[in-house]
């Protein structure tokens, strides 16, 4: 097949499984075309069978703010028509839905280019529920040929929001063999020059996953052992971070890294992760921990009891309850018997529901069962 893919080309998880879907899609003999306004930054490698097109801006004096969204739209049909594309499968409905209904309409007199949209949280949660949004987030669903969700609680919480119940779920997904345990010592010992055990946090440091949090947890944990926190990402939060951790005297036992193209290699690098956010739809970062056998310290929010096995594999708490995250991960930290343990079977559920050749084969099914009703029709 021919498959147009179109994700936010930055860090987010949603741009992050766009674009790896796009690699695997292309391993198993198709050719995709990334249109996006930048290259994804998972894009490390462009070939015959993983193109680029870049969105352009058109800039004239009268706008005020450069209309992204037609200018998406207007790529998205150029694109189908130079490249014969099949379809068109964006991620994140607002605007990238919209963008593609409007480019399959523009160019349906003469060819067919079913969309499909996959749901990854926010686009329904927070912007699409939002009342200004509702109206047409609801319509690019309605519209779109075919729509997937990343858990099963993204469904259910587009079933309620929108009444909409035309999804099929196909969960996020990871690569065993990109993602396994490996012993990085020269990064350890830079990350925790003393030995101490460490906890990572990777995100985007929004107010949604609370990596203030973290702190709270280093400062109860340094009561029971010693520790070391690992600070992945940038965001709006992260001077709160480094606020909160001053004020707790715990700054001199936190690391803030930044943004990494290497996340596989942090999180080999560590002990445990934690994610205290106070929503997620999936939790991305939770299942690539669970891959290099990391166990996962987390909410017991969204999709991410359908990812993490509380007591088994890893601990679920309630939003704040930053005592029970601190207690469950000086567990684990003074335990290495029972953290490997954990980090086995953690490993085995990531593989057993969400390897890559169980997931991928469910995108491409679903690709060609969208084919098949457009042309019924
Ligand atoms: O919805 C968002 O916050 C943005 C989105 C993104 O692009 O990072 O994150 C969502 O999609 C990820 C990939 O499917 C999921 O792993 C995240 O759980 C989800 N975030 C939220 O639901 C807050």
């Amino acid at each position: 097949m021919n498959i147009g893919i179109t994700v936010y080309p930055t860090y987010g998880g949603s741009g992050i499984v766009g674009s790896e879907l796009g690699k695997e899609l292309a391993e198993r003999g198709h050719t995709v075309h990334f249109i996006a306004s930048a290259l994804p930054t998972r894009l490390t490698e462009l070939n015959e069978r993983v193109r680029f097109h870049e969105v352009e801006m058109l800039s004239y004096p009268l706008f005020e703010h450069q209309p992204y969204d037609l200018a998406l739209a207007t790529k998205m049909a150029m694109v189908a028509e130079t490249e014969n594309l099949d379809l068109l499968h964006v991620h994140y409905a607002i605007p990238h839905s919209i963008s593609a209904i409007l480019a399959r309409e523009s160019i349906k007199s003469h060819r067919r280019l079913p969309v499909i949209t996959t749901l990854h949280g926010t686009d329904i949660t927070l912007v699409g529920a939002d009342r200004s949004y509702l109206p047409i987030t609801k319509y690019a669903l309605e519209q779109s040929d075919g729509v997937t969700a990343i858990s099963n609680y993204l469904k259910q919480a587009t079933i309620e929001h929108f009444g909409f119940d035309r999804i099929e779920v196909i969960p996020n997904f990871v690569c065993p063999t990109e993602y396994k345990p490996k012993i990085d010592c020269e990064l350890r010992e830079q990350l925790s020059p003393n030995g101490e055990p460490v906890m990572v946090h990777v995100s985007n440091f929004r107010p949604v996953k609370r990596p203030v949090d973290c702190v709270e947890i280093l400062a109860r944990v340094l009561k029971k052992t010693k520790a070391r926190l690992v600070m992945v990402g940038d965001g709006s939060e992260r001077t709160n971070c480094v606020h909160r951790a001053k004020c707790l005297g715990v700054l001199d036992q936190c690391v803030f890294v930044g943004k990494q193209p290497n996340i596989v290699d942090y999180l080999c690098a560590s002990d445990v992760l934690l994610l205290p956010s106070e929503q997620e739809s999936f939790g991305l970062a939770a299942l690539e921990a669970m891959a290099v056998q990391v166990p996962v310290i987390a909410t017991r929010v969204g999709g991410l009891p359908e990812v993490v096995d509380d007591g088994d594999n890893g601990f679920l708490s309630p939003v704040g309850d930053v005592d029970k995250m601190a207690d469950d991960a000086a567990r684990l930290l003074m335990d290495p018997k029972l953290r490997k343990e954990f980090g086995r079977r953690a490993r085995a559920a990531a593989i057993e529901r969400y390897s890559t050749d169980r997931v991928i084969p469910q995108y491409i099914e679903f690709y060609e069962r969208t084919l098949k009703q457009k042309s019924s029709r």
